[in-house]
Order: structure tokens, then C-alpha cells, then sequence
């Protein structure tokens, strides 16, 4: 495998576009003959992190496991592509620590939260602005940006760029370490 593994990990709100980033990426990647694999924090809460809500301390164990699998991927030589929205900085850089300097991306989705909840996919902040859900992050529960990451995303004259510009610019990246 002529590749070296690393953990690219994708940050921002529910609704920034973390998994249409991360399929797209896993997409162009593999158009390359790169092998990666996705861990998307929504799809893991139904396996491996069923026991897990959304109080601080589950949230803070959601992003260490997937640290530790993600790892295990880096190890086998694998891009690791990990969208979470993982709203704590030092739960991120938890995850960081577990990896060699250079091996983990930080991909911050800069997204408006007016853009995150007038998409509400799945009517998520809807509920959450009625009071029906509790501590939904950007409403009534906290979201940490980045202060330090690799690549930053967002709006480009009021637009989003299409999720195949997004992941070129972070392919572009990986080429260049
Ligand atoms: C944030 C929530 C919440 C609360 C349910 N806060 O956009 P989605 O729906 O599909 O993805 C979100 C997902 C967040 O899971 P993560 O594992 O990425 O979160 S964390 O990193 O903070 O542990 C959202 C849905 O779960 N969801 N309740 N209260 N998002």
C-alpha cells in the first residue's frame, strides 16, 4: 500500500455538510486509488455508541472512541475521514495527541448557523428552537471552532462551494504533506 494512513477530522454544526464532505472526499480519494474510510458520528450512534446521548461527558466518550478507531484505521495505513461534530476543543485535541504530528487534519466546516438550520435535514433545529429537544448544539448547547486547524471551509461570496470543491481543497492538502 503506497499510502500513509492519517485521520482526516471534520468538525462544525449539524447541518454544516460534515458527511456530504466526508463521502465526497472517501469519493475522490478512491477515484485516486487511495484507500480511506469514513466514520460518521450520526451512523456510529446506532452501533458502537448506542449507549451514548448528548450530555457533555457522552459527547466527550463519543469523540474518544471514534479517536481510538480512527487511529486504529491511521495505523493500518488508511485515510481516516471522522465527521463528528465533536463541539469540544479539547476532545478534538484529545484525538490529536493519539496520532503523530501531521497525521490528523482538522477540517473546520465555517458554516452560518441561519445556512445549518434553513437546511435542517432531518427538522432537527426545529424541534430543538420548540423547546422539544435540549442541549442541541448552536441552540442551547455549546460549539468550540477551532483555533488551530489545517483547513478552514466556508462561505465564498454568501455561497457554499460544492461539496467536490470542498473535498479538492482538502485532497490538494493531503497531496501536498
Ligand atoms: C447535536 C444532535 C443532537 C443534539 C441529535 N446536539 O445532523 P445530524 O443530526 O444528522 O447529526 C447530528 C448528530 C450528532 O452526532 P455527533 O456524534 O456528530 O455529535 S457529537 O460529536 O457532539 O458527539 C444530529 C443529531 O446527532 N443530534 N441530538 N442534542 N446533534
Amino acid at each position: 500500500l503506497d499510502q500513509k494512513g492519517c485521520v482526516v477530522w471534520i468538525t462544525g454544526l449539524s447541518g454544516s455538510g460534515k458527511s456530504t464532505l466526508a463521502c465526497s472526499l472517501s469519493r475522490e480519494l478512491h477515484a485516486k486509488g487511495k484507500l480511506s474510510y469514513v466514520l460518521d458520528g450520526d451512523n456510529l450512534r446506532h452501533g458502537l455508541n448506542k449507549d451514548l446521548g448528548f450530555k457533555v461527558e457522552d459527547r466527550t466518550e463519543n469523540i474518544r472512541r471514534v479517536g481510538e478507531v480512527a487511529k486504529l484505521f491511521a495505523d493500518a495505513g488508511l485515510i481516516c475521514i471522522a465527521s463528528l461534530i465533536s463541539p469540544y476543543r479539547k476532545d478534538r485535541d484529545a484525538c490529536r495527541a493519539m496520532l503523530p504530528a501531521s497525521s490528523f487534519i482538522e477540517v473546520y466546516m465555517n458554516m452560518p448557523l441561519e445556512l445549518c438550520e434553513e437546511r435542517d435535514a432531518k427538522g432537527l433545529y426545529k424541534l430543538a428552537r420548540a423547546g422539544k429537544i435540549k442541549g442541541f448544539t448552536g441552540i442551547d448547547d455549546p460549539y468550540e471552532p477551532p483555533l488551530n486547524c489545517e483547513i478552514e471551509l466556508s462561505q465564498q461570496d454568501g455561497v457554499c462551494p460544492p461539496p467536490g470543491t470542498m473535498a479538492g481543497r482538502v485532497v490538494t492538502y493531503l497531496e501536498e504533506k
